[in-house]
């Protein structure tokens, strides 16, 4: 277990025979499920166990880290994408890093409107067993207009011309393993770099409670912050992950999430979405003082 961030867990045998699966939330709180196991998998880039737990229902995690539940993906994989399209809903082209289950897919492509939607995951793995084994979020790979590419990420931006998209979506896992160089200056620069001037970069950021998230949070939110004028952090309930609450960091050349935002124009695409709305979108954006002050502090 590092002291930076605590690692997952596999799972316990409990003295009834029960297998639970653990994350450690610090080094004294563990999140448990009992749950059976379907598959697991060493990729050469992470250790991956599929599940079901009778609450959450079907799920995964990567390196013991909680990754997708069937029960709130929804939640998840509306934030990632539909907050930026209520503020440029002119989007075009549209970059995935990660999210090989295929939930942020998913909601991109109900955008009739984009013209170009690439997804670089690094770990054919991932992609292979949600499809298996999680097609309520691996229902969209079939589609023509999503270009995925098995590779690195940071490779990618790295590679692309200047002002090759509109929004990128970090759909990371956390900042171990094959998901650090996504927490880079390095990374964040050419993301500047190959986004339009109305680009926006949403990314995954942790979450606030716990001392092992929020030092994640807080050193990628102060790189993305020397990177790009408008960085903002804004947050959701995820009953599956640590302490319920996590966030996205928001960041764009030029557009604000709440100055800027469309509610009307992204109305007039008509999604019927479960979690998110015009109202979650300003709210989201709201942050309780006890992060104000954390984030003013150091
Ligand atoms: N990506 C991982 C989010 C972070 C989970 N962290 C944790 N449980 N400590 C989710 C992928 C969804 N497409």
């Amino acid at each position: 277990m590092n002291d930076q961030h605590d690692a997952g867990e596999t799972y316990n045998y409990g003295l009834s025979g029960d297998i639970w699966f653990t994350e450690h939330q610090s080094r004294d709180v563990d999140f448990s499920y009992k749950v059976r196991v379907l598959a697991e998998e060493q990729s050469p880039f992470q250790h991956i166990v599929f599940m079901d737990n009778p609450s959450f229902g079907r799920m995964f995690s990567i390196n013991g880290f909680m990754q997708v539940t069937e029960a709130d993906e929804f939640v998840y994989h509306d934030m990632i994408v539909h907050p930026a399209l209520a503020v440029n809903p002119d989007i075009r082209r549209v970059l995935i890093i990660g999210g090989g289950d295929g939930g942020t897919a998913r909601e991109t492509l109900r955008y009739r409107q984009l013209e170009r939607i690439d997804m670089v995951e690094i770990d054919e793995a991932v992609v292979r067993m949600s499809k298996q084994y999680l097609p309520v979020t691996a229902c969209a790979f079939d589609d023509a207009r999503l270009n995925l590419i098995i590779g690195d990420g940071l490779a990618h931006v790295q590679n692309s011309p200047d002002n090759s998209y509109d929004l990128i979506l970090v759909d990371s896992t956390d900042p171990v393993g094959p998901g650090e160089g996504l927490f880079t200056f390095d990374f964040y620069r050419h993301c500047y770099r190959i986004l339009g001037e109305r680009g926006i970069l949403i990314n995954q950021q942790e979450s606030a409670f716990y001392p092992g998230d929020f030092r994640e949070m807080q050193r990628a939110q102060q790189k993305i912050k020397a990177t790009f004028p408008i960085a903002m952090l804004y947050s959701f309930n995820m009953p599956s992950y640590g302490s319920g609450s996590w966030f996205f960091g928001f960041a764009s050349k030029r557009l604000h999430p709440l100055n800027d935002h469309q509610p009307e124009r992204w109305e007039q695409f008509g999604l019927d979405t479960r979690y998110y709305n015009r109202d979650i979108h300003r709210a989201a954006f709201a942050l309780p003082n006890y992060l104000r002050r954390k984030l003013e502090q150091e």
